[in-house]
């Protein structure tokens, strides 16, 4: 090319092709050149294209309402712009006729965006046409990245996802300005990021019952019209829907698939549920009513015909919607696949189930089976199944499932990796099921599903992640955690995950409630990480852990309080459903287990005390109903009535635990009081006196297990090493006494990357020869309940010392994925 040519397109380019820059601000003065959202009483006009997909209309309706939430203004929402109109401009590329105008004058940054999942850009246009000076652009890659575009500035102007869905009311301003620029979101870290509504028996279905779908009592179009608002303000795109029995199949009511379309909600189903057929309901309960006929067995060696009919009417139904197909069988709900005993026979059969799904779906939707996005979820037994070798068509995603508590079974391995499909998560913020369920209070920290998703990431499983929500409440913060992790998964590593809280507190409640708020949440995820409230009962404490378990929680309700009484009164609600709630539920729960326990020590040695002792923990019994009644029937007036439910499957852990009565004391009963041993002597894993890491790095990373931080290989260099050798190490100081020392090595309770690698730590005390120990745990055992309910995995070893002193200890990380937390001796 000729330098002259050169030159003029290149000055071409400067004037007609708009290059993105930094992100713009949002302010409440005006600073030059930018663009008034609203001011001086008076708001932008919205503006969008009918020709559009709904869910651009959605979006800027939904926006308006922000606007009027924000500003008291409600702005005027048209479909031309209009002469002297200040316009905020959205739509899509390709669908708006607006914005395809302002992409043919080189208005806007069309490269940046254009053919690129679901991302989106904001541009401060001036003179977009001959009689408007300027407007703001909103324009998308695709329909879900406009309407993200649109939700981006909401939040960017102050407004919560939670706006609806736990009471955030946005802080009134008087205006607001965007700065000039273009600045492009996007594409997301993870395709498709989505939530999967499940054991919703005891919150959203009588909720929705009660308050939503009120003419079918159930979860319907209404109720999932707002999970869809609160997903795209999340910037999520795919979901499984309810599925219990206590509700009617997703499907069931049309209305639900159709607004599914108009939200752009890519639908799926759960690992029971292979192509979007709900069993529990439509197989078991509804079949007859559906065909005319009984369904027979559950059985696709025996009923291969019915089944197929089943799967291939469903696969025709969606064919307007955009899915995400699973594959696979498993019983109707959540057991083993009906068919042969022998799992050589079942691995085939499951072979045989797939390549027919596959197909229906090519046949149903008319595409070639490769081109329809499907996963396979290898959950509980079908893992089992999938590791004798199972043959998977490599256009399937694996979708890997944690092991319900929050640690990923397995990933990909080299080999898996290479998959066109790719591989996903199933992820869960809320569980039912053994050894225990969590099903009250979410209370997984943002620093174990960073550790845990990054990691998943690193091994490629970019293609799907979805998270169990339960009922969604209260699990706000964990999933708005969790989608912005998906969204961009360099954002939230974990070495940054435990400063989320804090932004995330000052985002919603204000900046100068961010730091405390930030505080509380932190305590509360450390004092969980070694007992969820629903599992205290199956856990024993020392008298020294459980006094100072019980101190800090009086402390962390102490500033959770205080902190509530400088909140503005607007912010109240939001305030108790997000914060207040889950500590002081959580300090109440650990209350009644503690003090009843104590209550029956100090009666075991005739102490009067017990007796006071008891009252406390029947007090805090009763405060956990008066708050419950609180959130259903006093906060933001009634709204949430039967939406929190404090004894979900009345477990045995919900009820008043035995405690110390007057004719204990006066008989001098002798009972079993639990637990009394002394403490033992705790090293911090971060309390290292120096490290050797050159080959690969550790990491202290705050607020991953047990106790205050974890120490693993960060960032993960998926290395192994065979001995120790070359291996990273970090030595401590540590007090032995004369004779046998017991030495536990306190681990996050986790499973080796994938098949074929271990979970190894090497401990070598004074110099002595390094002891291996592999503290990997095999999912569904006693010792892995065990782990999961306490919080953690452990290593144990003994030294023999000839005098009390002072020993080192050196530790060595042989494997990725192993996180210590602290060393012990007694
Ligand atoms: O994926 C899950 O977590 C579920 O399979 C379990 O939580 C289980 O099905 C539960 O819903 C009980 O019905």
């Amino acid at each position: 090319m000729k330098n002259s040519s050169f030159i003029v397109m290149l000055m071409a380019c400067t004037l007609f092709c708009v290059q993105p820059s930094k992100a713009q601000k949002i302010t409440e003065n005006a600073v030059a050149g930018s663009f008034p959202l609203f001011a001086n009483g008076k708001a932008a006009t919205l503006v969008y294209d009918t020709a559009d997909a709904a869910v651009v209309g959605i979006a800027a309706k939904a926006f308006g309402e922000d606007v009027r939430l924000i500003s008291g203004i409600t702005p005027g929402i048209v479909h031309k712009v209009q002469a002297g109109v200040i316009p905020v401009i959205i739509g899509t590329l390709g669908q708006s006729g607006l914005i395809d105008m302002l992409a043919k004058r080189g208005a806007i940054p069309v490269a940046a965006v254009k053919g690129k999942w679901e991302t989106f850009c904001l541009t401060v246009v001036k003179k977009p046409f001959a009689d408007v000076d300027m407007a703001l652009v909103i324009f998308g890659s695709d329909p879900r990245g406009t309407a993200y575009g649109v939700f981006e500035l909401s939040r960017k102007a102050g407004v919560s996802p939670w706006v609806w869905w736990a009471d955030v009311k946005p802080r009134q301003r008087s205006a607001l300005y965007v700065s000039t620029g273009a600045h492009v979101t996007g594409p997301p870290s993870v395709q498709y990021r989505g939530i999967f509504i499940n054991d919703e028996d005891w919150g959203l279905q009588p909720w929705a019952a009660r308050h939503m779908d009120t003419d079918i009592k159930d979860i319907g179009p209404n109720t999932y019209q707002k999970v869809f608002e609160l997903m795209l303000r999340l910037k999520a795109n795919y979901l499984w829907p309810a599925m219990h029995p206590c509700t009617k199949a997703f499907w069931y009511y049309p209305g639900n698939p159709e607004m599914a379309g108009k939200y752009r909600i890519v639908l799926g189903g759960s690992h029971c549920e292979p192509l979007l057929r709900n069993n529990v309901f439509e197989w078991d309960h509804n079949f007859e009513h559906e065909y005319g006929q009984q369904p027979g067995k559950w059985q696709y060696d025996i009923n291969q015909e019915q089944i197929d009919r089943y799967w291939r009417d469903r696969v025709a139904a969606s064919k307007n919607n955009d899915a995400v197909y699973t594959v696979g069988m498993r019983g109707i709900h959540d057991g083993g696949m009906p068919g042969p005993a022998s799992p050589e026979k079942k691995k085939a059969l499951l072979e045989t189930v797939i390549a027919n799904q596959r197909e229906i779906l090519s046949k149903g939707l008319d595409k070639t089976a490769a081109d329809i996005p499907q996963i396979f979820c290898p959950y509980k037994e079908v893992l089992e199944l999938y590791k004798l070798g199972m043959k998977l068509p490599e256009d399937i995603t694996l979708a890997w499932a944690d092991d319900n508590y929050g640690y990923i079974r397995q990933l990909s391995d080299p080999e898996e990796q290479k998959r066109s499909g790719g591989s996903g998560i199933y992820y869960h913020l809320s569980y039912w099921g053994a050894p225990e369920d969590y099903l009250w209070l979410s209370t997984i920290s943002p620093s174990l599903i960073s550790y845990e998703l990054t990691k998943a990431y690193l091994l490629q499983a970019r293609k799907l992640w979805v998270f169990n929500v339960g009922d969604i409440k209260p699990a706000e913060a964990e999933l708005q955690f969790a989608m912005d992790l998906a969204w961009d998964v360099e954002a939230w590593r974990p070495e940054k995950a435990q400063l989320y809280m804090e932004q995330w507190a000052a985002a919603t409640f204000g900046e100068e409630y961010g730091k405390q708020i930030g505080h509380i949440k932190k305590e509360y995820y450390r004092l969980a990480a070694t007992g969820k409230p629903e599992h205290l009962n199956r856990i024993t404490f020392t008298n020294a852990e459980a006094a100072q378990r019980l101190a800090d929680y009086q402390q962390l309700v102490k500033a959770t309080r205080q902190t509530g009484q400088a909140i503005p009164q607007y912010l109240q609600d939001a305030y108790f459903e997000l914060v207040a709630y889950p500590v002081e539920a959580a300090c109440n729960m650990n209350e009644k287990i503690l003090y009843a326990r104590q209550s029956l020590a100090l009666a075991a040695a005739g102490n009067p005390r017990a007796l006071t002792i008891a009252d406390s923990a029947k007090a805090a019994f009763a405060n956990i109903e008066k708050l419950t009644v609180q959130y259903n029937k006093m906060i933001a007036g009634g709204k949430w009535d039967g939406i929190m439910d404090w004894h979900p499957r009345k477990r045995p852990v919900f009820q008043m635990p035995e405690t110390a009565t007057p004719e204990m004391l006066r008989d001098s009963v002798h009972i079993s009081a639990g637990d009394t041993l002394t403490a033992p002597v705790v090293i911090p894993a971060a309390d290292y006196i120096s490290k050797h890491d050159k080959e690969a790095p550790l990491r202290v990373i705050e607020g991953l297990g047990p106790g205050k931080a974890g120490l693993a290989q960060w960032p993960m260099q998926l290395t192994s090493y065979s001995d120790t050798e070359a291996a990273p190490y970090v030595d401590y100081k540590a007090p032995v006494h004369t004779g046998e020392n017991k030495i536990t090595v306190k681990c996050l309770s986790d499973f080796p990357l994938y098949t074929g690698m271990k979970l190894r730590y090497a401990i070598a005390v004074n110099g002595q020869a390094p002891v291996i120990k592999n503290i990997a745990s095999l999912a569904e055992t006693k010792s892995w309940a065990s782990n999961i309910l306490k919080g953690y995995a452990a290593g144990e070893t003994t030294f023999n010392s000839d005098k009390e002193g002072m020993v080192s200890i050196r530790i060595y990380l042989l494997d990725p994925g192993v996180v210590i937390n602290s060393i012990e001796l007694n």
